[in-house]
């Protein structure tokens, strides 16, 4: 590389010095792969001064082709087709679990047992049952453990914790949640894929879906105490695209009744065949005081009402665009109104688990660790056992 070539180096050295680097090793170059690898290579440039520098030592994935390929694209200086041999490396000190569900469990064991700090993709395990495996690992091998559930990262959804923290929504009534998605309904004509196996997911738009409102539930509102849920598979059979046909036995959507710790109740609801929805995240919050509502699909917009407000001609939700400077994680990005997207929650959320790892600072509750991801697991457990039994059941941590 010519001198002065003007190439910046990966570290970004800041007033203090150097900021430390935390060897990283990435399974999984699909989506997951590539939002976390693109929010890794943000980091040191634009959460200015970082806590630390993700250095890109290695990803692994099962085609050599493709695993190769997203190597050279991120920058990753190794690249393997095991898991095994990369975990090996010991530059790798935070192993970052993208892939699909059932390759969880025991990647993110097996690193934990050798010492490595642990990013796991939602949902943590296909189960309860596996879920608490992985979350008694972690806390065995007493490292830094989070779980990727990114839209805590919503700079608008940090500002709606804060709100609720300081007391000026007063006591919760409801929450209620949906999580709507479009795209296996008949018209993408989608073959059978793993999302839909339950042996490799575990369960359908529940636990891809369900899991991330479930776990907003619980981030803005408390524990869930009990279920009463309904599920569906509205295609039971897709081609596996060699003229045979594969069973579908996981759910395509499901809606909940459910009620939290401290008596507040709401509904939930996920599905994969709401039509017109691309990544329909929302939700609302009603309080004492006044409501709040957020919707992903206009991700910096909160819509705030407040009892009471004058002048009561204009009462009503208004619209509030979170782009502040004084905002969560603004700090780190442009004027007011220069909006930010669906890719800056991963950045955020990097460098969180970056700043807990080099200054031992607890994942929780700013992030999900595992043992959120085994909470969520329990609810999303009792959501099945309720739809199949068609009772209310309680949530057994
Ligand atoms: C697919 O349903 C998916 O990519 C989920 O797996 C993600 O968690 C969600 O954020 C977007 O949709």
């Amino acid at each position: 590389m010519a001198e002065g070539s003007g190439f910046t180096s990966m570290a970004a050295s800041t007033t203090e010095g150097e900021a430390p680097e935390v060897g990283v090793g990435m399974l999984g170059y699909a989506f997951m792969g590539k939002a976390h690898s693109n929010a890794m290579l943000k980091i040191p440039h634009m959460m200015y001064p970082p806590p630390a520098i993700p250095k890109l030592v290695g990803i692994a994935g099962r085609n050599e082709a493709a695993v190769a390929e997203a190597a050279k694209r991120f920058g990753y200086a190794n690249y393997y087709t095991d898991w095994r041999d990369m975990l090996a490396n010991d530059d790798v000190q935070l192993f970052d679990n993208g892939g699909p569900n059932d390759a969880h469990a025991e990647p993110c064991i097996e690193a934990a047992k050798m010492g490595k700090h642990i990013l796991c993709e939602k949902p943590l395990g296909r189960t309860a049952e596996e879920s608490k495996e992985m979350w008694d690992a972690v806390q065995k091998a007493g490292v830094k453990h989070m779980v990727a559930f990114n839209y805590r990262f919503v700079p608008a959804v940090r500002q709606i914790r804060k709100i609720i923290e300081s007391g000026a929504l007063g006591q919760i009534y409801h929450f209620r949640a949906q999580y709507l998605q479009e795209w296996i309904m008949p018209h993408y004509n989608m073959p059978m894929i793993w999302r839909l196996q339950k042996k490799v997911a575990g369960s359908g738009a529940l636990g891809d879906l369900g899991a991330h409102i479930i776990d907003l539930g619980r981030y803005l509102v408390g524990d869930i105490s009990s279920v009463s849920a309904m599920t569906k598979t509205f295609i039971k059979e897709r081609p596996w695209g060699d003229g045979t046909m594969g069973a579908v036995d996981v759910d395509d959507a499901f809606v909940a009744a459910v009620e939290f710790e401290n008596g507040a109740i709401g509904t939930l609801e996920a599905t994969r065949f709401a039509g017109g929805r691309k990544n329909g995240n929302r939700f609302e919050i009603n309080g004492e005081k006044g409501s709040i509502a957020f919707n992903l699909e206009r991700m910096n917009e909160m819509e705030v009402y407040w009892v009471g407000e004058e002048p009561k001609e204009t009462q009503g939700f208004k619209n509030v665009l979170v782009s502040e400077p004084f905002h969560p994680w603004w700090e780190n990005w442009w004027p007011q109104g220069h909006i930010i997207g669906w890719e800056h929650t991963f950045v955020h959320e990097i460098t969180h688990l970056l700043d807990c790892i080099v200054n031992d600072k607890d994942v929780s509750p700013i992030g999900a660790d595992f043992e959120d991801g085994y909470r969520c697991a329990v609810v999303c457990d009792a959501i099945v056992n309720s739809a199949e039994s068609k009772r209310q059941v309680d949530c057994k941590y």
